[in-house]
Parts: C-alpha cells; sequence; structure tokens
C-alpha cells in the first residue's frame, strides 16, 4: 500500500547529524558525590567539594572506548552548585578547595572531549534549590541566561543543551529569551525536551523506546512527554527524536559509596540497547564519577565490556546493500547462519515506511521472520539463528517511496 503526503515531517541536519551519534554518555558529578545524595537542597558547603585525583581525561576516554559520540555533564543539577567559576554566584567550584578555587570541571571535560572526539554537551538544571533569587521568577529568569549564555559562550561547540523539568512543575521560564540565546551562540546544537525542543525526552529513564517510537511530535505526544514539556513553544519542529537516558546503577544518577552491586549487568544493558538504539531512539546512559574525581572500576569495566559486545554482534555485517523502492533483496551467495538484520531508512526523506516484512529463504523457501511497523533511523530485529541463502525487506505499507539506507545482515551468536 503506498499513501502519499506532501507534509512528511524530516530532520534538520543537525538532527539528522545527532540521530547518527546514537550512544552518548551522560555524566552525573557535582555537590551531590560528596553528600550520598541525589537531590541536594543547595545548603551544602563548597568546601566539601575536593575531587583530589578529578581526571576528566579518563571519564571520556572510558565513554570513547565504549563507543559513545557524545558526553553531557551536569554543569549544574537542581543543588545549584556550579561545576565551572561561574559569575552569577560564588556557589561554585571556585569556592572549593579543589585546585584552591582555581579549577574548572567544565573546561576539563570540554578539552578531554575536544581531545579524544567526541561531542560535548551540557546540562543546566532551571530548578535551582540554592539561588535566593529563584523565588522571583524576573530576576531568575535573568540569571539563567546569564548561565546559559557562559556555557554557550566558553566551552566550543556544543552538540546538546539538557534541559530538566524536574522540581519546575507548574514553573515557567523565560523559554524564548533561552532559545534565541542557543540560536545566537549554538545552533546546530540539539534541545533537550523544553522550551522549543529539538529531540525528546522518551517518558522513563529506563532507557527505553516503545515501539514503534515514530520521530514526529505528534505521534509521541501522548505517551511520551512529561507535563512540563507539554507547552512546548510554537514552531518546534515536527520531527523531535527520542533520548533514552538511564544510569549503569540502577535508579542512582549520582555516586554513592558501597553501590556496585546496583551496576547493570551485561544482559541488561544490552537488552537497553536493543530497545533504544534498536528502536531508532539515541541512547544516554549515565556513569557517575566519585569523591575521588574517577569513574570506579568496576564502573568503566562495565561500560567498555558493553561497547565491546556491541562491537562483536554489529561492526562486520555478513552482507549489506541499500537501495529505494518496496522490495530489496540481499543474496548471501551460500548457506549462511544469520541471528539479526539492522536496516535504516535514509531519514532525510521522513519516516515513509510504516509496515513490513523480512524473509529469508532457506532451503529454497522464503520464510516470513519479522513484521515490523517503524524502521526510522535504525531497527535491530533479533531472531532465532536461521540458514540463509537470501534475505528479503518487503515494505507492506509506506507512505511515498522508501529510502532505505541500509539492510544488513549478522550472524553473532
Ligand atoms: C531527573 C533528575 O531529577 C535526576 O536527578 C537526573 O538528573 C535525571 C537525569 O533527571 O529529572
Amino acid at each position: 500500500m503506498v499513501h502519499s503526503s506532501l507534509t512528511l515531517p524530516t530532520p534538520t541536519k543537525q538532527q539528522q547529524a545527532w540521530q547518527d551519534l546514537e550512544m552518548g554518555m551522560f555524566c552525573h558529578f557535582g555537590m551531590n558525590t560528596f553528600c550520598d545524595q541525589e537531590w541536594g537542597e543547595g545548603n551544602d558547603s563548597p568546601q566539601l567539594f575536593n575531587p583530589a585525583e578529578l581526571d576528566a581525561r579518563q571519564w571520556v576516554r572510558t565513554a570513547k572506548e565504549a563507543g559513545f559520540c557524545y558526553f553531557v555533564l551536569t554543569a549544574k543539577h537542581h543543588d545549584g552548585f556550579c561545576l565551572w567559576p561561574t559569575a552569577t554566584t560564588d556557589y561554585s567550584v571556585a569556592s572549593s578547595p579543589w585546585k584552591d578555587g582555581k579549577g574548572d570541571v567544565v573546561r576539563e571535560c570540554a578539552d578531554a572531549c575536544r581531545e579524544e572526539g567526541i561531542g560535548f554537551g551540557l546540562y543546566l538544571s532551571p530548578w535551582d534549590r540554592h539561588e535566593p533569587c529563584y523565588a522571583d521568577p524576573e530576576a531568575y529568569d535573568d540569571f539563567y541566561a546569564r548561565q546559559l549564555e557562559e556555557l554557550l559562550t566558553g566551552y566550543g561547540e556544543l552538540v546538546e543543551i539538557w534541559f530538566d523539568g524536574a522540581g519546575s512543575e507548574g514553573r515557567e521560564y523565560d523559554w524564548n529569551r533561552i532559545m534565541s540565546l542557543i540560536k545566537q551562540y549554538q545552533p546546530d546544537a540539539m534541545v533537550f525536551n523544553m522550551g522549543a525542543p529539538t529531540i525528546r525526552w522518551v517518558g522513563n529513564e529506563d532507557g527505553l523506546a516503545p515501539y514503534p517510537c515514530w520521530n514526529t511530535a505528534e505521534s509521541a505526544r501522548v505517551s511520551m512527554f512529561s507535563k512540563a514539556s507539554l507547552k512546548w513553544l510554537p514552531g518546534t519542529p515536527r520531527w523531535v527524536p527520542a533520548e533514552c537516558d538511564v544510569p549503569i546503577r540502577k535508579d542512582r544518577w549520582f555516586w554513592h559509596p558501597n553501590e556496585e552491586h546496583l551496576l547493570l549487568s551485561l544482559e541488561q544493558l544490552m537488552d537497553i540497547y536493543y530497545r533504544s538504539v534498536g528502536h531508532g531512539a539515541t541512547l544516554l546512559l549515565n556513569l557517575a564519577p566519585d569523591n575521588r574525581g574517577l569513574l570506579s572500576q568496576a564502573d568503566v569495566d562495565r561500560a567498555i565490556a558493553f561497547g565491546n559486545e556491541v562491537r562483536r554482534r554489529f561492526e562486520r555485517a555478513i552482507a549489506e546493500t541499500s537501495g529505494e523502492g518496496h522490495i530489496i533483496e540481499l543474496d548471501l551467495s551460500e548457506d549462511t547462519i544469520v541471528d539479526h538484520i539492522i536496516l535504516m531508512e535514509d531519514i532525510a526523506f521522513g519516516e515513509r515506511v510504516r509496515e513490513y516484512t523480512l524473509e529469508v529463504q532457506s532451503n529454497g523457501d522464503w520464510i516470513e521472520i519479522v513484521r515490523g511497523s517503524a524502521i526510522g533511523h535504525k531497527k535491530i530485529d533479533r531472531f532465532a539463528p536461521i540458514t540463509a541463502t537470501k534475505v528479503r525487506l518487503k515494505v507492506t505499507e509506506a507512505v511515498e517511496n522508501p529510502m532505505i539506507r541500509l539492510l544488513a545482515v549478522f550472524g553473532s551468536a
């Protein structure tokens, strides 16, 4: 079946580039790290912040080795403590004993990302439990705009600005002003979930996208948006891909002592991968440096094991092709055991595929092995190993001519 639509939403060039990153590392670090807490109230002394061995290169190297293509740091969490020496408040690293108040965690991360060649993004919590002017919305809008401007102008190119709605229920910020600052200083950065977002929260903190996970704002509105983000600015693009955030230690965004047992297993991480990247969304996995300022070895090892397993399964396809049209066939030329197929649409043309099947030719017969709906940026289908000589994608419902960027076959078992 072919529908035709002149109004099919399509991504911007920047959204396309961001969707190609597929995996990012989230990094929660700050005052909470030193206080064994997740949500500080903003009254912990800067004297407590003293990560004697802080090494942002270790954080970013881990991200790189584990296959993450960008890195997002909590420049300020809800407690208001700033990881850079801001001029807006003295509740920052400048008032801490770390490097005698001369340090800048944001700078160290920006430099490390540049060196490792991965993207850099920043989280700046709108909710601020320390700042006295928070109670005065107009004064705080100025304060927040100045903080954001420092971050947008001082640390080179940013791939993403992460706006967290937590704690801000019922509060309106000056999103027009915030968005124009981003437009002025970092026009290519993705904007997460508030204002006029270009990427959206997937709706849970388990790293899981539903299937299908269409990229359009309309189709996701009911299931995925937090209440705060329902008030998006007019002019929000119709294409708004999902990002799946999840901490590597179960339900813990910040580091706490003696919690290695909360580390997700490799199997759990792979399951998350299949249900985030494998559903066409982007995965943002959080690793939290400890109070020395280092990622603990157990977290590093688990993240790298995860990256290695993703590479083991998907780095080398048995065969692959691309093409236009409703049927794409791939000849494997001999009996081959296959257990995964990766599909990608060329999303520059929008999500044209609405329903498809995958078939393999086994002992001369065509057998249907998968029935799906969305492909979008990526769909990973996993199935019981089967011997195949050919593989065929049949698009059974589409809006306009399907544009298939990739049909790739794997046998990893
Ligand atoms: C939530 C926050 O409240 C958590 O502390 C964490 O930052 C997570 C990513 O977002 O809304």
